[in-house]
């Protein structure tokens, strides 16, 4: 791949205007993954706020504030 294209995993490359644009432009998806993209996975949620923590869900609704402003437990 050229410098301004990124590799997807069946050696495809795509210009990286196309990362993270919610539609998939590798055969895999792989230009929408998480690690790519540096979202939260799945079972995770994110937090407000600056830094945008990501936390399990399973931290949600505990009743101890996880995230740096406590939004985790905002919407319980
Ligand atoms: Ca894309
Ligand atoms: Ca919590």
């Amino acid at each position: 791949c050229l410098m301004h294209e990124f590799s997807c995993t069946r050696g495809r490359c795509v210009s990286r205007h196309f990362l993270c644009d919610k539609i998939f432009d590798c055969p895999y998806g792989d230009d929408e993954s998480p690690q790519v993209c540096g979202k939260c996975r799945f079972n995770e949620y994110r937090c407000k706020g600056e830094r945008k923590k990501c936390i399990s869900n399973y931290f949600v609704c505990d009743s101890k504030a996880d995230c740096p402003v406590g939004d985790d437990e905002d919407s319980c």
